[in-house]
């Protein structure tokens, strides 16, 4: 292990497995040697306006031309200002114009197996009406338009929408509670609200009406809300306030001309849970966002006309903006998208759709595909997966061992996988492999993509050595980039470039190795240290996550008099019982893997691990029960609070 320098992480774990792409892949790729990547690379590097702007020119629709590429105030960036632009014209209008209005934009499969088919001629003609039904509502230029709908084409159609119009889209994950939706409302001043009666999730119906009802009494600037109807549950309408989607929808007119929008007009808010505090909406404007959904879709997936794409993500979270929505449609994608859960009505259903629609590309998240390998191999043996090309992966660090089994037993060992590193404030994929290019490391996202600069910088600001782990941060802008957080510009300013002036601050950790790949180590406030030695819980966790009888683990540190911080891990098992004699092996297994330092104080079994509506796994709690201390913070964003409970009722 090598010894870390001041305020530096330091690296323990190794993985030398190298996986490059077949010929046959490279051979067919866009981007299929490493000299084409290098050259895209060292342009955006040499003349970052020139290549942004030129591809702004080529890929994006303009009313009007923007007259600069970059403006830069301080830590405010404009890209493309001076153009009028629109994203729902780029994602419709100009495939139908380039003549492909009768390709598929959207196979939809609802959780009962009801199917459904649209055009993009036919999504054009949804979404014009249903713009016309906003504008009927008073929806104009600005407002915001608050959505908390199931995973239906509906819900394109609604985001597709609002951008046509000019209005601002704010999707809330239909998980949330009401409490949830009228905090984000209310700080979004939204107009509208979009909802459905309910929706069908593990073969049971969820009220969301009856959920929107009761945040609406509390969302005082929400004086509409529009009702589709899916689940076919018995809801309230509030007359005058309330109207039902097909009703609106049968008198609306085709005809909505997309409205010529700034090309810094905001496109949409999410909302992003933030560490401790009020959840912020991270804002994105049309002409940026959209040219970086755009490019990376190409470059990261390889796209082709051919492709049936699949991303598991919904549209709540920022992955199904990017990579369901606006991404794949405004290049002329055919997406796959699915309402349910992924083990409805069987553990198979995910591998089962792949063969029945014979989906080539599957992106997904690395929770996903540890609850797969929790619950066995044999459903995926029951299935033909050879229709599949490419994998990818995003959220969280993805262990070597899931990694292993995402390869070999999704991918046949054929498919290249991409792990991509990005956030909510990126807009789209930051750093991953070309998959016709990039050999990849199992838990490496490799590379960053072209006009991408990534540092890395130790507590004095100074760039780390390779091998060493220190704060990420981007050097450079890029057009797919946060433009601020809604109704909050100190907080913007204060979170992402005081710390670091000029550089964005990611807020995680990472490391270069000496192949010049990036390897992300967590958050930073997740980092564990033990006697001055500071610990990424990533590796910590893969350490555990590669001994057999363990599904699933968090790693956290825990106040320690002697240490300083001890560690704490909470392991879900598979195949195995807990036990004591388990948690002897366990210790010894991390001795053998990383050394004596690694090796957990505690271990605490548990059935699962609290995580975040999007999955990922939330420490943040766990460390307040590894110190034995009342959770405190933001719960809201929690998938089961069960869970919490439970660990805390487990205290030993
Ligand atoms: C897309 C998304 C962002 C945070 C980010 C990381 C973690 C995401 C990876 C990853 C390791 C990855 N947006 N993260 N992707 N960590 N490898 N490939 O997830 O705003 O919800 O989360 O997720 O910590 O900062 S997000």
């Amino acid at each position: 292990m090598s010894q870390p320098e001041t305020g530096q992480i330091a690296n323990v774990m190794q993985e030398e497995r190298l996986f490059p792409p077949s010929e046959e892949f490279s051979a067919a790729a866009r981007i299929g040697s490493r000299e084409q990547y290098d050259a895209l690379c060292e342009r955006a590097k040499q003349d970052p306006e020139g290549f942004w702007g030129e591809l702004g020119q080529q890929e994006l629709h303009w009313f009007e031309p923007f007259t600069k590429v970059l403006e830069q105030q301080g830590s405010d960036f404009s890209w493309f200002p001076g153009g009028k632009t629109n994203v729902c014209y780029n994602c419709l209008d100009a495939n139908i114009e380039a003549g492909n209005g009768d390709r598929t934009a959207i196979i939809w499969e609802g959780e009962p197996g009801d199917t459904r088919t649209l055009t993009y001629l036919g999504l054009h003609r949804e979404v014009c009406k249903f713009a016309n039904v906003l504008k009927s509502l008073g929806v104009g230029v600005g407002d915001v338009v608050s959505i908390y709908m199931p995973m239906t084409p509906e819900l394109a159609i609604a985001m597709l929408a609002c951008a046509r119009i000019g209005a601002i889209h704010s999707v809330i994950f239909a998980g949330f509670s009401a409490g949830a939706i009228a905090d984000r409302n209310n700080d979004a001043k939204a107009v509208v609200q979009l909802t459905s009666d309910g929706l069908f999730r593990r073969g049971k119906v969820l009220p969301l009406k009856e959920t929107v009802d009761e945040a609406l009494e509390q969302s005082a600037t929400v004086g509409k809300c529009i009702v589709l109807r899916r689940a076919e549950n018995e809801v309230s309408m509030t007359p005058g306030r309330d109207f039902w989607w097909h009703e609106l929808m049968a008198e609306a007119a085709e005809d909505c001309p997309a409205e010529p929008l700034d090309s810094e007009a905001d496109l949409f808010i999410l909302y992003t849970s933030g560490s401790t505090g009020k959840p912020k909406g991270i804002r994105h404007a049309a002409a940026g966002y959209n040219l970086w959904t755009k490019m990376t879709f190409q470059w990261v997936f390889d796209w082709r006309p051919d492709d049936l794409y699949w991303c598991t993500a919904d549209c709540g979270w920022i992955t199904g903006h990017s990579y369901i929505v606006y991404g794949p449609l405004s290049c002329g994608a055919t997406v796959f998208m699915y309402e349910g859960a992924p083990n409805h009505p069987a553990p198979d259903r995910f591998w089962e759709m792949i063969e029945r629609h014979k989906l080539t590309i599957l992106y997904t998240a690395p929770t996903a595909i540890r609850a797969f390998i929790k619950w066995g191999d044999e459903h995926v043996d029951k299935h033909d997966l050879s229709s599949l090309r490419l994998l990818g992966t995003v959220g969280e660090g993805i262990n070597p061992e899931a990694w292993i089994w995402y390869h070999e037993k999704i991918g046949n060992k054929k498919c290249p996988i991409v792990d991509t590193w990005w956030q909510t404030e990126t807009g789209g994929i930051m750093m991953s492999p070309l998959p016709g290019v990039t050999a990849t490391k199992p838990g490496s996202c490799t590379t960053a993509l072209p006009g991408v600069v990534p540092v890395i910088l130790d507590e004095s600001l100074m760039p780390v050595s390779p091998g060493q782990g220190g704060m990420l941060c981007i050097d450079k802008p890029w057009p797919g980039m946060l433009r601020g957080i809604w109704g909050d510009h100190d907080r913007y300013l204060d979170q992402y470039w005081a710390k670091v002036p000029g550089k964005y601050l990611t807020g995680d950790n990472a490391r270069i190795d000496q192949d010049g790949y990036y390897w992300i180590m967590g958050r930073i406030d997740d980092v564990i240290n033990v006697s001055g030695h500071r610990l990424s819980t990533i590796e910590v966790e893969s350490a555990i996550v590669s001994h057999d009888s363990v599904a699933e683990a968090a790693a956290v540190g825990r106040p320690d008099d002697l240490k300083g911080q001890a560690i704490a891990v909470f392991v879900s098992v598979k195949g195995a019982e807990p036990s004591e004699e388990l948690r002897q092996e366990l210790k010894q297994h991390v001795r053998k893997e990383i050394g004596a330092l690694a090796v957990p104080d505690d271990i605490r079994f548990t059935d699962a691990l609290p995580k975040t509506r999007s999955g990922k796994i939330m420490r943040r709690l766990l460390r307040d029960i590894a110190a034995g201390k009342e959770t405190a913070g933001d719960t809201s964003t929690l998938e089961d609070l069960s869970v919490l409970a439970k660990l805390q009722s487990n205290q030993e």
